[in-house]
């Protein structure tokens, strides 16, 4: 992947599209889809404090968590620019309880890309102006070109996935992404409403000294992730590590990337598959993990070897340095 700072993502696009292992123009339109999305999403986040879209919507999703008024709207916004653009057939989000399907008005339409989609990942921290993020998985359908999407073209392997990536609306507005080859990161200029390359070639340092989990549970954890959590707080060596636990997946993942480190979110008593989401969160982040010279596992399995049964189905996610995920793995397999 070629690419020099300061190069605008479109130049960026255009300039690799080559690389990009099918027909030319579905890549730009794909990423130009996710762009536009996340500069509407951008605007809304920035300004949420000073308008009335704090608080929750008073659903909520399938998760059965209360969807906050800009989770609907971030779901709305990326549907939206996906389903203008002739080349998505399917999506499906977090924030809706089954796929979407989208047949063009040429029911003979050629669309042949499904994207997955966390609308806002991390969106409880909304209201304390906190980073949050969207993530988003693209795959090729499986099934026949020019017939209803199904369930089957949204339950394939992370291996499958075409591209992958995220925005952070952080203290600047990024978009990460990979195709299979390589992760840039791009830096939005809200100025001007354009992405520019900011982090060519992205990728993990082979160990780190941060290591991200949500502590209150530890109790419940199982042994060898207590065992684990010993060894990062131990005296000896290069040890101990920091705790950096933002509770933004997004934006613990991009830190951890750029400074080396570890996130887990591990199974417990209080949820025997974790929490996190393995279609549209622990795939794309996988996907950008294995780019950027890291690993993703559920604690044994690369996550993207992991057969999808259901559209929400939750796994545990171990993922960062790839040294330190062997490592996590190592206490694991001890019981
Ligand atoms: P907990 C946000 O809801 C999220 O899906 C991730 O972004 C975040 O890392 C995790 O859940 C936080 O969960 O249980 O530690 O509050």
């Amino acid at each position: 992947m070629i690419g020099k700072k300061n190069k605008t993502l479109g130049e960026f696009i255009i300039e690799n599209q080559s690389s990009f292992q099918y027909s030319s123009g579905e890549l730009s339109k794909l990423i130009n889809a996710i762009r536009l999305g996340a500069k509407v999403v951008n605007h809304e986040v920035n300004k949420a404090g000073l308008v009335d879209i704090l608080g929750t919507a008073g659903d909520t999703n399938i998760q059965g968590e209360n969807q906050q008024k800009l989770d609907v709207l971030a779901n709305e916004k990326f549907i939206q620019t996906l389903t203008n653009r002739e080349i998505v057939c399917g999506i499906a989000s977090e924030e809706e309880d089954d796929f979407i399907s989208i047949n063009s008005n040429d029911e003979q339409h050629q669309n042949k890309y499904v994207v997955l989609i966390d609308p806002l990942d991390g969106s409880s921290n909304i209201d304390v102006n906190v980073s949050v993020g969207t993530i988003f998985s693209i795959y090729r359908r499986i099934t026949p070109v020019g017939t209803p999407v199904t369930l089957e073209d949204f339950l394939q392997p992370g291996k499958n996935q075409v591209a992958a990536g995220y925005i952070i609306y952080g203290t600047s507005t990024m978009l990460v992404y990979t195709t299979g080859d390589g992760v840039n990161g791009f830096t939005l200029n809200p100025a001007i409403g354009t992405f520019y390359l900011s982090h060519p070639d992205m990728r993990f340092p082979e160990s780190g000294k941060i290591y991200s989990v949500n502590e209150g549970n530890y109790i419940h954890f199982p042994q060898g992730v207590k065992d684990y959590i010993k060894y990062c707080q131990k005296e000896e060596g290069d040890r101990p590590y920091t705790s950096r636990y933002i509770g933004s997946l997004v934006s613990d993942f991009h830190r951890n990337m750029i400074k080396g480190g570890i996130y887990m979110y591990p199974k417990s008593n209080l949820a025997s598959n974790g929490k996190l989401r393995l279609l549209y969160e622990c795939n794309p982040m996988a996907f950008l993990a294995q780019q950027a010279n890291g690993k993703a596992s559920d604690g044994s399995t690369p996550i993207m070897e992991l057969q999808p049964t259901e559209l929400h189905q939750r796994v545990p996610f171990f993922c960062g340095s790839p040294k330190m995920v062997e490592k996590v793995e190592e206490f694991i397999s001890k019981y």
